[in-house]
C-alpha cells in the first residue's frame, strides 16, 4: 500500500483541501517517487496459511471499525485479517472494513460490539480501563522497556489472562496488536525536559493515569476522543498531544505539529475485541478461524509499525518537523518527575501485576 506524504506548506486552508491540493500536486508534477512526497513502503502480507475451515453452511458479513486512517499499521492489519478469513472460509465469511473511525471512535465501537449493531473493533486499552481496571497497568509510564518485553507479557500468561477478562458484557477479546510506543508533539516549542511543559494544552486518551501522567510534569492536559484530535490541534484547542510516530505520520499531526519529543513514555496495545451477539451465532470452527486470524494480524501488525518506525520518524524530519532526541540523562528526569504517578496507582492496579510485568522485564 502506498500514501502520498504531503509537502511542508503553510498555512492551511483546511485539511480537505490540503489534502486535494497535495494528490493534484503530486500527481501534476508527478513528484510522488520523490524524497519529499515518499510512499512508505508497508512490509509484504505474509502468505495465508491453514485449509480451509468448514462452518455450518451459513454466509456471515462482518464489519470491522477502527481508529486510525487507512495509511497505519492498524488498518494494514486489518487488511490482511480481511484475506486470511475471506481464503480460509472459502468466501463464507466477509470482512468489511471501516478506518478512520468512520462507524465511530474507540469507545462508541466498543458500545456498538455490545449492542451488536458493529461486529469487530480494535481499540487502545487506554480509554477502556472504566470497563476493565486492569488495563490501567498498560498506561504506567516507562513500564515496556522493550517491545519484545511487551510481546511477552501480551503473548503469555497475563495477556492471555487478560483477555478471558475482557471477555464479558458482550464482548469477546480475541487478540493483541499493538499502536506501540508514544511520543509527543506540539505546536509551541522544543521540549527536552518536563519545566518546558509548564502550562502546554496536552491532549490525551480518555483514561486517569494520562491525565495524571501530564498533570504531574506540570502539563494542562485535556481528554478527548481521538476522532475530534485533528480539528482540536488545527483550532488550536490544544497544543500538542502524543502518539507513536507511525499514528502522527498517518494522520497527519505534523501538518499541524512542529516539534516533537521522542519520549517513549507508554507502550499502548491494541485489543481486538468481537460482538459476543455475533460470536454467539458463528459456528465453534469459525470462532477458532477468527481468533487465528487475529493472532496473525497482530503479529505482522507488530512487525509493521516496528519496521516503519525508524523510517517514518525520519520521513517526518525531511517533511519539517522538529524532533528532539533525548539523551538518558534527559528521559531520567522524566522518569524521576513520574514516580508519583507509580505509587499513587500501584494499589488501585494492583501491586502484583505490576511485580509480574517487572519481573518479565528482569528475564529478558
Ligand atoms: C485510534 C486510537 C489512537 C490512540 C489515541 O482509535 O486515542 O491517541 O493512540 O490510536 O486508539
Amino acid at each position: 500500500m502506498t500514501t502520498i506524504t504531503s509537502f511542508p506548506t503553510t498555512p492551511r486552508p483546511s485539511r480537505a483541501r490540503s489534502r486535494l491540493t497535495t494528490l493534484v500536486m503530486a500527481t501534476v508534477l508527478g513528484l510522488t517517487s520523490l524524497s519529499a512526497t515518499a510512499a512508505t513502503e508497508m512490509p509484504p502480507f505474509p502468505e495465508v496459511t491453514g485449509d480451509v475451515v468448514e462452518g455450518d453452511g451459513n454466509d456471515y458479513s462482518l464489519k470491522f471499525n477502527i481508529g486510525l486512517t487507512q495509511s497505519s499499521a492498524q488498518y494494514r492489519g486489518l487488511e490482511y485479517f480481511k484475506k486470511i478469513v475471506e481464503q480460509r472460509s472459502d468466501g463464507h465469511i466477509q470482512v468489511q472494513a471501516f478506518h478512520s473511525a468512520q462507524l465511530g471512535d474507540d469507545l462508541q465501537s466498543v458500545s456498538a460490539l455490545q449492542a451488536g449493531t458493529l461486529e469487530m473493533t480494535a481499540p487502545s486499552t487506554s480509554p477502556m480501563v472504566s470497563m476493565f481496571p486492569q488495563f490501567a497497568v498498560f498506561d504506567l509510564p516507562f513500564l515496556f522497556p522493550t517491545p519484545e518485553i511487551a510481546d511477552k507479557v501480551l503473548d503469555g500468561d497475563i495477556g492471555q489472562q487478560m483477555l478471558k477478562d475482557a471477555s464479558t458484557k458482550g464482548l469477546v477479546a480475541i487478540g493483541w496488536a499493538e499502536n506501540g510506543y508514544r511520543q509527543l508533539t506540539n505546536s509551541k516549542q522544543a521540549v527536552t525536559s518536563p519545566s518546558d511543559l509548564d502550562g502546554l494544552k496536552v491532549r490525551t486518551m480518555q483514561n486517569p493515569i494520562h491525565l495524571d501522567i501530564w498533570r504531574t510534569l506540570g502539563a494542562n492536559p485535556t481528554p478527548m476522543s481521538f476522532a475530534e484530535l485533528f480539528t482540536a490541534l488545527e483550532q488550536g484547542v490544544v497544543d500538542g498531544q502524543e502518539n507513536p510516530w507511525i499514528t502522527i505520520e498517518s494522520s497527519k499531526f505534523n501538518e499541524v505539529q512542529q516539534y516533537a519529543t521522542e519520549t517513549n513514555h507508554v507502550y499502548t496495545p491494541f485489543i481486538t475485541l468481537v460482538s459476543e451477539r455475533f460470536w454467539n451465532r458463528l459456528p465453534e470452527s469459525y470462532q477458532q478461524l477468527l481468533r487465528e486470524a487475529a493472532k496473525q494480524m497482530g503479529d505482522y501488525e507488530r512487525q509493521v509499525s516496528r519496521t516503519l518506525n525508524d523510517q517514518i520518524k525520519q520521513e517526518l524530519k525531511d517533511q519539517g518537523m522538529q524532533i528532539t532526541e533525548l539523551t538518558p540523562e534527559q528521559i531520567a528526569t522524566f522518569q524521576e518527575d513520574l514516580a508519583p504517578v507509580y505509587d499513587d496507582w500501584r494499589d488501585k492496579i494492583g501491586g502484583d501485576l505490576i511485580d509480574r510485568i517487572r519481573a518479565e522485564s528482569k528475564t529478558q
